[in-house]
């Protein structure tokens, strides 16, 4: 019997994201636990959400916090981590590249109005020189199966990717920069198109607009 699964976080996209992403693409038995975030965080072992339940088959629980050591034990339960040592590695190198990218993103949406131009040039620096190089390996890495960042089948970057590039395109951020994010979103085009034609995708479609619609606004 497969254990099933509890994600608490907030009601809100942010570091639950992608977790909730990789859930409903393997088709897990989950559930959202999306709470207050003063509530949320004391189910936490770090005091911090995300936080991931797994509730054994053998009656013990597991619980882990930090979205990437989450998202890294998903991606490893549900073949999403690559098919051996090296692409695997890959898989962390190009995850910790869009992590560069979320931080220079965190900078410009924390900044004041005297630190605003120096967070978006830097912002724009980062996102450029990440789709110069991605949009590179992505091409290397185009078949009849489509376009992956390794392999020829989705992983957790791809979908890592995906939602990262979904919170560029957030009009909190898009505000002021739609340009740059409408250059940087094109390049990423072919890899998007994979992912969202992949049939094991259309469950995370349609369970995430229902509970974005259910987020407070
Ligand atoms: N490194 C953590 C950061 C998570 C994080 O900052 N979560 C926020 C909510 S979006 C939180 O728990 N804040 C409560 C606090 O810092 O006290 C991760 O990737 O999971």
């Amino acid at each position: 019997m497969p254990p099933t699964y509890e994600l608490i976080y907030v009601p809100f996209t942010g570091f639950g994201e992608i977790s909730r992403a990789m859930l409903d693409y393997a088709g897990a038995d989950w559930k959202a636990i999306d709470l207050p975030l003063a509530e949320a965080t004391k189910l936490s072992p770090y005091g911090r959400v995300p936080v991931l339940r797994v509730n054994k088959p053998d009656g013990t629980v597991f619980t882990v916090s930090e979205s990437r050591a989450i998202e890294r034990y998903l991606a490893k339960q549900f073949g999403l981590y690559g098919s051996n040592d090296e692409e695997a590695a890959l898989i962390d190198a190009y995850v910790s590249q869009w992590d560069d990218i979320r931080k220079f993103l965190f900078a410009y949406m924390h900044s004041s109005d005297a630190t605003k131009e120096e967070a978006v040039a830097r912002l724009d620096k980062e996102m450029a020189h990440l789709s110069e190089k991605h949009s590179q390996i992505l091409a290397a890495n185009t078949t009849e199966q489509g376009t992956h960042y390794v392999g020829n089948k989705v992983t957790w970057v791809d979908i890592s990717a995906y939602i990262d590039l979904g919170l560029l395109n957030h009009p909190m951020v898009t505000k002021g920069k739609a340009e740059a994010i409408h250059t940087i979103s094109q390049k990423f085009e072919s890899l998007t198109q994979t992912v969202v034609k992949d049939p094991k995708f259309a469950n995370y479609l349609q369970e995430s607009k229902a509970r974005r619609e259910s987020y407070p606004r």
